[in-house]
């Protein structure tokens, strides 16, 4: 009897296997279940593994690019205001001065040195280590805040005016942007440790987005937002901002400022940024969100 020998195992991918890998990928399919299918389907095990892995750093990247080519399209629309700083390269607060290091206009972002001195930044770390719990994010779609891998951080918050440090940074962050005290939400501390990050997103709630109509009842939209760096990282760990091709260190003391919302209600997506990962030490930062009005919580 003759027996016909078993084909050989594939070893090149055609343009439909891409096709289905790339968006098995996508949909967030396992490495394991993708090999097995396509030892099924007539692979070499070996080839199978090196394609899946070359296809997902592939398409790993172009998502990671999208968002900022996206944002950078459609911040070509978008019309920033005059920055809410003061124009010299000093701005005087009610028990300070802050160096203005250096700002971009459209968009609108600064660097804001000597926010804090180096016992406030101290002493808000030693107040938020004990209570610090994993970071959490709002699913666009529901609203509903949680646990993602978008952000491996942990962290906590102060109520307004919860200690005199707190009370003293919003006062000065007043001072400075002539947005009032009461539309701050209430201070967030993060902290990241090695391999920890934060992938690129927007602080603004997207009118378009099913999700943010319950963000925005109180208080209106987020402005503005004050990254404030409670230590030096010794590696890695600027926010950084695709868009604009802008990385900006963590230095103890100093803040990064950016404006996305203009008084024509748009939203300005240029504002892209990103907590890159910490690649030696610790990051510990406190971030302050702005509103278009007085911000309350429900009791
Ligand atoms: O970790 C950073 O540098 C950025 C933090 C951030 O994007 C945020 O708190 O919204």
């Amino acid at each position: 009897m003759n027996v016909s020998p078993a084909p050989a195992p594939l070893v090149r991918l055609s343009p439909e296997w891409q096709d289905w890998l790339a968006s098995n990928l996508v949909r967030g399919c396992v490495d394991a279940d993708l090999q097995r299918m396509m030892v099924d389907g007539g692979f070499d095990a070996q080839f199978a593994r090196v394609a899946i892995s070359v296809v997902r750093s592939m398409t790993e990247r172009v998502q990671q690019q999208a968002p900022a080519l996206l944002a950078e399209s459609a911040g070509a629309r978008y019309k920033a205001d005059p920055i809410r700083l003061p124009a010299g390269a000093r701005a005087r607060a009610h028990d300070r001065d802050i160096d203005i290091g250096f700002t971009l206009s459209d968009p609108n972002v600064a660097l804001l040195i000597n926010v804090l001195s180096d016992d406030e930044c101290k002493r808000l770390i030693e107040l938020s280590a004990g209570k610090l719990q994993r970071s959490e994010v709002v699913d666009r779609a529901t609203g509903r805040v949680e646990i993602s891998g978008v952000r491996t951080s942990e962290g906590t918050h102060f109520a307004i005016g919860e200690n005199e440090i707190v009370a003293r940074l919003e006062r000065r962050l007043a001072a400075i942007t002539g947005i009032p005290m009461e539309n701050g939400e209430p201070l967030q501390i993060l902290h990241y440790r090695p391999g920890g990050e934060y992938l690129p997103h927007h602080d603004y709630f997207d009118p378009l987005d099913s999700g943010s109509a319950e963000h925005l009842r109180v208080g209106g939209q987020r402005i503005a937002t004050v990254v404030v760096y409670l230590d030096d990282v010794a590696a890695g760990g600027a926010t950084t901002f695709p868009t604009l091709s802008l990385s900006v260190r963590p230095r103890r003391g100093s803040a990064v400022y950016f404006e996305y919302f203009n008084r024509s209600g748009d939203v300005d997506p240029r504002c892209l940024h990103a907590g890159a990962p910490v690649q030696a030490g610790e990051k510990w930062i406190a971030t302050k969100w702005l509103r278009q009005s007085a911000y309350r919580q429900a009791a």
